[in-house]
């Protein structure tokens, strides 16, 4: 069924677009999620919600109301989670976006806040997490429902990407098996963003379905719980790899959590090495 779905960009990312993301770390762009493609991805995460997956963490704790719900890795389970990473437009908007000749899918991440959810996403960068290195690494995260700053956009501090720091990794939930993985990696302390928001210049846009946000690793944000009453915040993030990004064995990475990793199959690459291989397939240019 995915197969009739458009795999063109609906338009061409335009030089100013590019800018943005390179000047601020994080950029919008609105109109380039067709709405068909919406419409699965919308069926796939009720799929996943209703069965969640091993490596799935419930951050809402039990008897709270709402629901926070982070899944890793679905397009190893779910063939639209596949097709869209793959067949979508999102592969050529990240290659035009990082200039980049081939791209590599790194993995993908569903964070899903149901309405009247209490839990902020805390503020972090992404590259902390990651047993990455390079420039050419890049964030899609695509929502949807509209998202707004009461129901749980995700923010940016504008230009953290060009602060030329690496911040210890924040736990998103005390019990998700990552704070004492997190806590050996001897990097300096995230400064408190939220308790001193009027000293940063924070980047927020409304979204529309077909909008989506993109952002370099190293830029800090955050997201807020959903404060609606009624609108969900279905947001997916897509994370690829372009032509300088290569392998990096450092420990303390998310590989060490066994929960993300059961599943998978064992990563062979070698420190420095480019991204290939089952886990890692090459999505751009298309085949
Ligand atoms: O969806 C969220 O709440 C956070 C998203 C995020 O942190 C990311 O895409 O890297």
């Amino acid at each position: 069924m995915t197969q009739s779905l458009p795999t063109d960009l609906p338009r061409a990312i335009t030089p100013e677009e590019i800018a943005a993301y390179e000047r601020d770390g994080a950029a919008v762009l609105r109109g380039v999620l067709p709405m068909a493609w919406i419409e699965v991805m919308r069926a796939a995460v009720e799929r996943v919600l209703k069965n969640p997956g091993e490596a799935s963490v419930e951050y809402t704790p039990k008897g709270k109301q709402g629901r926070y719900y982070g899944d890793f890795f679905l397009w190893r389970r779910d063939p639209a989670f596949k097709a869209f990473m793959q067949a979508s437009p999102m592969p050529e908007l990240a290659a035009q976006v990082m200039k980049s000749r081939q791209l590599h899918f790194f993995y993908d991440q569903l964070l899903v806040k149901e309405p009247n959810t209490a839990e902020p996403t805390p503020w972090h960068q992404d590259l902390s997490y990651w047993p990455v290195r390079g420039e050419q690494i890049i964030s899609i995260w695509a929502p949807f429902d509209a998202a707004n700053e009461q129901s749980g956009v995700v923010v940016y501090v504008k230009g953290s990407h060009k602060w030329g720091k690496l911040y210890t990794p924040a736990t998103f939930a005390d019990k998700s098996g990552f704070a004492e993985i997190y806590a050996k990696a001897g990097l300096e302390p995230l400064p408190d963003i939220e308790a001193q928001r009027h000293k940063y210049d924070i980047l927020c846009w409304d979204m529309a379905p077909g909008d989506v946000l993109i952002h370099h690793p190293l830029t800090l944000h955050y997201a807020s719980g959903n404060r609606s009453a009624t609108g969900r915040r279905r947001g997916l993030a897509l994370r690829y790899v372009g032509d300088d990004a290569v392998f990096d064995a450092r420990p303390w990475t998310f590989l060490e959590n066994k929960k993300v990793m059961a599943n998978l199959p064992a990563i062979t690459l070698e420190d420095g090495e480019a991204f290939s291989g089952e886990l890692f397939p090459r999505v751009w240019p298309r085949d």
